[in-house]
């Protein structure tokens, strides 16, 4: 069968009737939203021929990993694809420019001791290489950003998030700062040197992940959110360029511009990044997504 089925009266009447067509109340919006997220899914049915058993396979699976979604959500490209379509309104509205946007990903803990000077992001015993990573924040004509904050947050060198940590070894923000500059834009820390992050094995990622032949392994990466008064919000990440996933993300994380290879000399890296923000247009161009996060 050919998915016009899915265009037939009964199915167009169920469609209308089960989104709230008629009905008074409810969100005019999320009506249409759920119409046709609906519809994308019969036409799938129909396309694919799915069972009836494969369809509850598939519900089941859905149920069981609700607590990954955060995972699912880059693991699929859709976190990725969010960056590229917003890449591409901003380049419509001229907005171009700048250290590029990349995921956020499901690890952000707000509430991080806010530092000044030269920041040390990790309190936790962790017996690897110091990195030592330092630069600057500047505008569009390379001007110093005044009063930044740099929100960094990273992986320690088993790869575990503090906060996420199942080892429960590690205290609730260590590698996690926000590090608040001067007039000269100028940033520096210090911090344990993180390592790849990968799913949780036999988790619902990973099942996803080998279903589809892939694996559920990212680069050794350290995030950012740089936030500045008169600037866009900057929510970007760097991966060591030297990492054997650099380019093999499962949550299509690194860009071009974003990975910078570590100079390692004996058991201290170094990475010299400078960051470039947009200016803000408009006071709700500097505010952040409102993207429900962990606070502590
Ligand atoms: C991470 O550390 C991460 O940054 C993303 C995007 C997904 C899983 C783990
Ligand atoms: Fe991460």
């Amino acid at each position: 069968m050919n998915t016009d089925f899915v265009k037939t009266e009964a199915v167009q009447t169920l469609l209308d009737r089960a989104t709230g067509k008629d009905a008074e109340g409810g969100n005019p919006r999320l009506k249409a939203i759920t119409r046709d997220l609906l519809e994308a899914v019969m036409e799938t049915i129909v396309k694919h021929d799915i069972s009836e058993s494969e369809f509850w396979q598939a519900v089941n699976f859905l149920q069981q990993s609700a607590g990954e979604f955060g995972l699912i959500v880059p693991g699929t490209g859709i976190e990725h694809f969010l960056d590229l379509y917003m890449d591409a309104k901003d380049a419509e509205a001229g907005l171009t420019g700048g250290t590029p946007r990349t995921i956020e990903g499901p690890l952000y803990v707000a509430g991080a001791p806010l530092v000044e000077g030269e920041a040390d992001l990790s309190v936790d015993p962790d017996d690897t290489d110091t990195l030592y990573m330092s630069g600057k924040v500047v505008g569009p004509d390379g001007e110093p950003v005044k009063d930044a904050i740099v929100h960094v947050w990273h992986a320690n060198s088993k790869g575990w998030y503090s906060h996420f940590d199942p080892t429960g070894e590690q205290t609730p923000f260590n590698n996690r700062r926000r590090i608040k500059l001067g007039p000269d834009g100028q940033y520096s820390f210090r911090s344990k040197m993180p390592n790849g992050y990968s799913v949780p094995p036999e988790g619902a990622t990973d099942k996803l992940m080998q279903a589809l032949g892939r694996h559920g392994n990212r680069p050794a990466h350290v995030h950012f959110f740089i936030e500045a008064p008169g600037y866009r919000t900057l929510t970007t990440q760097i991966n060591f360029g030297d990492d054997p996933f650099a380019a093999d993300d499962f949550a299509f994380g690194t860009r071009e511009g974003l990975l910078p290879v570590p100079n390692r000399q004996g058991d201290s890296a170094y990475i010299g990044f400078d960051f470039q923000l947009q200016r803000a247009k408009a006071e709700a161009e500097q505010a952040f997504s409102s993207r429900q996060r962990l606070e502590a």
